[in-house]
C-alpha cells in the first residue's frame, strides 16, 4: 500500500512515516519545512538536534535499505500538491501537515490569520485533488481531542445521539474549542464531513490528545533519526516540556490550577493508531471519527509524577502555578471515550515510571540546548 505521509518532517509524521516503512508500506513524505521556518522566527530549536530531512531519509536508506520519497512544497499550493499526487499516486493520505500550535496561533491576527489559512485551505486542495483524481484514496486527518472542549457531559466518539422534543438523531457531537488553531480543526472537520457527504470521499479523523515520549523503534536507530522534541512556549506541550524543564531544573510551569483534563498518549502509540486507521479504510462516502488517545490526566497530577520520578533520580523539582495565560476552566469534569482504536487492536503504552525516566534521562542528555529564556509562556489569550 502506497501511503503519502503529509508533514512526515514533524514530529508525529516522521515518527509515522519511518514506522510504516519499516512495516512494508510504501511511504513518501510531502512536508513545506515550514515549521523549521517557523521555529527560526520564534528564535526557538527543539531540544534534540534534528537533520536536514534530506540527510535523515538518507541515513534511512542506508541503515534499512528502504527509500521514502520526497515532496517538498506547500499543500495550499494546489497546483504543487496535485503535481505531487500524480507523481506518487497514493492508496491512502496521512495529512499532519497543518499549523499545530494553539499559542502560536493566538499570538496576533496575522498568526490567527496564518494558521486558519494554512490548515482549512491546506486540507480544502486535498479534498478537492482527491476528488478529482483520487476519489477512491482513503484520507486519515489528524484532528484533536480540544475540538470538543470541556463540556459538562460525556465526550463520544463524533457524533451523539440526542433526542429532542420526541425526536431522535445522531449528530455530530459540539464543538467548542479553546483557540484559533483548535478552531481550524473544527472547520477543516466540517470541511471533510461535507466532502465525503457529496463526493462520497472516504476520510477517517482522529481527534487525538496530546503526545509525549520522543523514542520509537525507528527513530531510536540512528542519532541521524532522532525525532523533534519541542519545549518551548509556544511549541511546547505539557508532559514533554515537564520532563524538560525537570532536567534544567526550571520549576514546573503549571497554568492555573492545574485541574486541566486532556488525553494523553505515547508517541508509539501515535503511529500505531495511524497503522490501524490505514488497515482498516473508512467506506466510499464515510466521514469517521476516532479518539486517539489512551489515558486522560491532570495537568497537576502531571507534574506531580515528573517531580516524583526527577526526585527518584536525585533531580530538585518545583512546581510553579502560573497565572494561567489560556482562557479555560481550570477545574470540570472530562470523561471521553477511546474504544474504536482499541477495538480495531490498538495496545498501550500507558504512562509508566520508566518511560518517565527515559524521557527525563533524554532531556538531561540534549540539556545544554535549552535555552531557558524559552520556557515560560509569553502568549496571552486575554491581549
Ligand atoms: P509539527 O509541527 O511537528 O509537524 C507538522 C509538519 O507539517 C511540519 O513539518 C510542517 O513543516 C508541516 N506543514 C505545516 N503546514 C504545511 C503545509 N501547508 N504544507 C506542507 N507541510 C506543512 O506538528 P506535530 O506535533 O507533528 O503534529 C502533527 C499533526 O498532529 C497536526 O495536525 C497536529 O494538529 C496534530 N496533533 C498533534 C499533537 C501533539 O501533541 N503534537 C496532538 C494532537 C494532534
Ligand atoms: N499547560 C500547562 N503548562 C504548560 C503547558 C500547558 O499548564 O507548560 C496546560 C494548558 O493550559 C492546557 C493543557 O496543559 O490546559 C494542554 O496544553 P498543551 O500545550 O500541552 O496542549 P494544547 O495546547 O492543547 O495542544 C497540543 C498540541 C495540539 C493538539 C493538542 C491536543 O500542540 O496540536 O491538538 O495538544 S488536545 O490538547 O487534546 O487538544
Amino acid at each position: 500500500m502506497r501511503v503519502l505521509v503529509i508533514g512526515g518532517d514533524g514530529y508525529c509524521g516522521w515518527a509515522t512515516a519511518l514506522y510504516l516503512s519499516n512495516h512494508g508500506y510504501d511511504v513518501a513524505i510531502l512536508d513545506s519545512l515550514v515549521r523549521r521556518h517557523w521555529d527560526a522566527q520564534l528564535c526557538v530549536e527543539t531540544l534534540t538536534p534534528i537533520a536536514p530531512i534530506q540527510q535523515r531519509l538518507q541515513r534511512w536508506r542506508d541503515l534499512t535499505g528502504k527509500s521514502i520519497d520526497l515532496f517538498v512544497g506547500d499543500i495550499t499550493d494546489y497546483a504543487f500538491l496535485s503535481k505531487a499526487l500524480h507523481q506518487f499516486e497514493p492508496d491512502t493520505i496521512v495529512h499532519f501537515g497543518e499549523q499545530r500550535s494553539a499559542p502560536f496561533s493566538m499570538i496576533d491576527r496575522d498568526h490567527a490569520v496564518l494558521t486558519q489559512v494554512n490548515n482549512v485551505v491546506g486540507t480544502l486542495n486535498l479534498l478537492y485533488a482527491m476528488k478529482e483524481d483520487f476519489p477512491d484514496c482513503h484520507l486519515v486527518k489528524l484532528g484533536t481531542m480540544g475540538e470538543y472542549g470541556t463540556p459538562n457531559i460525556d465526550i463520544e466518539e463524533g457524533y451523539i445521539t440526542i433526542e429532542h422534543n420526541g425526536r431522535k438523531d445522531t449528530l455530530p457531537y459540539p464543538k467548542q474549542p479553546g483557540s484559533f488553531y483548535h478552531l481550524s480543526k473544527v472547520h477543516d472537520s466540517h470541511n471533510i464531513q461535507f466532502a465525503c457527504k457529496i463526493w462520497g470521499l472516504r476520510a477517517t479523523d482522529l481527534n487525538q490528545g496530546v503526545v509525549y515520549g520522543v523514542l520509537t523503534e525507528e527513530t531510536g536507530m540512528d542519532e541521524m533519526l532522532i525525532n523533534r522534541l519541542d519545549y518551548d512556549g509556544v511549541f511546547g506541550t505539557a508532559l514533554n516540556r515537564f520532563c524538560i524543564q525537570a532536567a534544567v531544573g526550571h520549576p514546573l510551569t503549571v497554568y492555573g490550577k492545574g485541574g486541566q483534563t486532556r488525553g494523553f498518549l505515547d508517541i508509539r502509540d501515535t503511529v500505531r493508531c495511524m497503522e490501524l486507521a490505514i488497515a482498516n479504510p473508512a467506506e466510499p462516502g464515510q466521514f469517521r471519527v476516532f479518539n486517539q488517545f489512551t489515558e486522560l490526566f491532570n495537568i497537576g497530577e502531571l507534574a506531580t509524577k515528573v517531580q516524583q520520578a526527577g526526585m527518584a533520580m536525585g533531580l530538585k523539582i518545583e512546581i510553579d502555578h502560573l497565572e494561567n495565560p489560556r482562557v479555560e476552566l481550570e477545574e470540570h469534569y472530562f470523561n471521553a471515550k477511546n474504544t474504536k482504536l482499541l477495538d480495531l487492536g490498538l495496545q498501550p503504552h500507558y504512562l509508566s515510571d520508566s518511560l518517565l525516566d527515559s524521557l527525563l534521562n533524554f532531556a538531561v542528555k540534549y540539556q545544554n540546548r535549552i535555552d531557558k529564556n524559552q520556557i515560560l509562556p509569553k502568549v496571552s489569550w486575554r491581549r
